[in-house]
């Protein structure tokens, strides 16, 4: 017990964060009203006030925010702040439409690279630490985050960036990195290729990774966890509430404690816009009460999961979130059947194949075909032809129990799966390609 970054924030009792968060919240709500029209006009469309939010009870009046309210708004409709008060922006990748831009002040850095260094400090990060950031910088929020958490908590921090695997890999064995922070996918791959390399996972100095920006399952983190030699802690957030730091693991390794501080959180049901009570699974949506330069309220994030108030040992008193299984756009319907990708990795890994998997589905004479490309062990490649298939079927049937439809799984020789240095893509969809 004992690892925490601002204690007296982190442990306040649940009754003293939610006066907090009324009174910020007034303020928040005022704060928009007056100075973004756009939120204004989402307000009296729904008819309410800022002088009819008196505290987190009145949250429900508000109207939902979602990310197409922020591409209309595209580039500055929903600043809240002169433009010359701004310090920075970060911008989501813009695969699936237009960008959306994030605005921060200096204030809403330190409160942001704050939540970071929570974060750090709850993975046993200290001032002695030499910490790797292998997130992607520039645009992408992980790499300014972490960084930004790593100055803060006074770590060595090393500015790596993604890729160049083996300079990765070089720096961490003559600097003695004791924490990595990249995506969950990219950890796997430097496990990989330090394997290959003939290091073994106590040849390194690392002791802990935190790791985010994407799904991943329990099987992946043991899986890492292994390949490193290190405790793997998940961390959470999106380039619309600031960045990673959002919610992070504490020692108990069992969901993520959310900065109740800065965020309220809610979990509705994605078709009704109904909040579900707590232990309901629904998708998040959060309200940032502190910034100031791009304010949130009721932000849809499109991530299905969990929240939990059971008390944590870690002495923490923040609500705990599930791992997301992915964002609710992210789920494939294969022939009527919810699927997401995260159940299949469970499958793939819980039956002993390496975090190297592609999925691809298409549509042949109007019927969804689903196929599943995993890569042979190196000590499965003596397999006779027979062997191979006997190997696919029982995927494929492994796989069927955890989704409820059949796959077509395929086992493709080791290294012939592209590896991923930032979020990995484990989809393609070409029914859309054809649409
Ligand atoms: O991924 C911020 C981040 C950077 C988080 C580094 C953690 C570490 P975006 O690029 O805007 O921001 O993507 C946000 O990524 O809505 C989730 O769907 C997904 N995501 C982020 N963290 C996790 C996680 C960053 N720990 C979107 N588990 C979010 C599962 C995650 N999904």
């Amino acid at each position: 017990m004992g690892r925490y970054y601002q204690k007296e924030i982190e442990t306040m009792p649940v009754e003293e964060i939610r006066k907090l968060q009324s009174v910020k919240l007034v303020k928040q709500v005022k704060h928009v009203y007056e100075n973004v029209p756009y939120y204004r006009g989402l307000m009296d469309k729904k008819g309410v006030r800022p002088e009819d939010v008196h505290g987190i009870e009145d949250l429900r009046k508000l109207p939902f925010l979602s990310k197409s309210d922020l591409r209309e708004t595209y580039p500055y409709g929903m600043l809240a702040v002169p433009i010359s008060d701004c310090v920075r922006i970060h911008s989501t990748s813009g695969t699936t439409g237009k960008r959306v831009i994030a605005y921060y002040t200096q204030h809403d850095v330190d409160l942001w690279e704050e939540c970071c260094a929570r974060a750090i400090v709850a993975a046993g990060g200290t001032r002695d630490d030499v910490l790797q950031v292998a997130y992607g910088y520039g645009l992408f929020t992980g790499g300014a985050g972490l960084h930004g958490g790593s100055h803060k908590v006074g770590c060595l921090t090393l500015p790596m960036s993604s890729g160049n695997t083996e300079r990765q890999i070089q720096f961490m064995m003559d600097l003695k990195s004791t924490i990595i922070c990249c995506t969950p996918s990219y950890a796997a791959y430097i496990g990989e290729s330090l394997k290959e390399q003939g290091y073994k996972p106590e040849d390194n100095s690392l002791k802990a990774g935190i790791f985010g920006a994407e799904p991943w399952t329990e099987e992946m983190r043991r899986d890492i966890e292994k390949s490193l030699g290190i405790k793997a802690y998940d961390i959470y957030g999106l380039t619309e509430t600031s960045g990673p730091g959002v919610a992070f693991e504490c020692e108990e390794q069992n969901g993520m404690h959310i900065n109740e501080d800065h965020f309220i959180a809610e979990i509705i049901d994605p078709d009704t816009g109904e909040v579900l009570p707590e232990g309901s699974k629904g998708e998040l949506v959060f309200t940032s009460l502190d910034k100031q330069a791009f304010p949130l309220l009721r932000y849809r994030t499109r991530d299905i999961c969990v929240l939990s108030r059971e008390k944590c040992s870690c002495g923490r008193t923040f609500v705990r979130m599930a791992k997301p299984m992915g964002r609710s756009d992210d789920m494939l319907i294969i022939r009527g059947v919810n699927v997401f990708p995260s159940q299949v990795e469970t499958v793939l890994l819980a039956e002993g194949y390496a975090p190297n998997y592609r999925i691809e589905i298409d549509r042949v004479n109007n019927t969804d075909t689903f196929d599943v490309f995993v890569e042979l062990l190196p000590e499965q490649l003596a397999d006779t032809p027979e062997g191979v298939i006997q190997r696919e079927k029982a995927l494929a049937a492994a796989v069927t129990t955890m989704v409820g439809i059949r796959p077509a799984v395929h086992l493709v020789p080791p290294k012939t799966i592209a590896r991923s240095e930032g979020k990995a893509v484990r989809v393609t969809d070409k029914r859309k390609l054809h649409d």
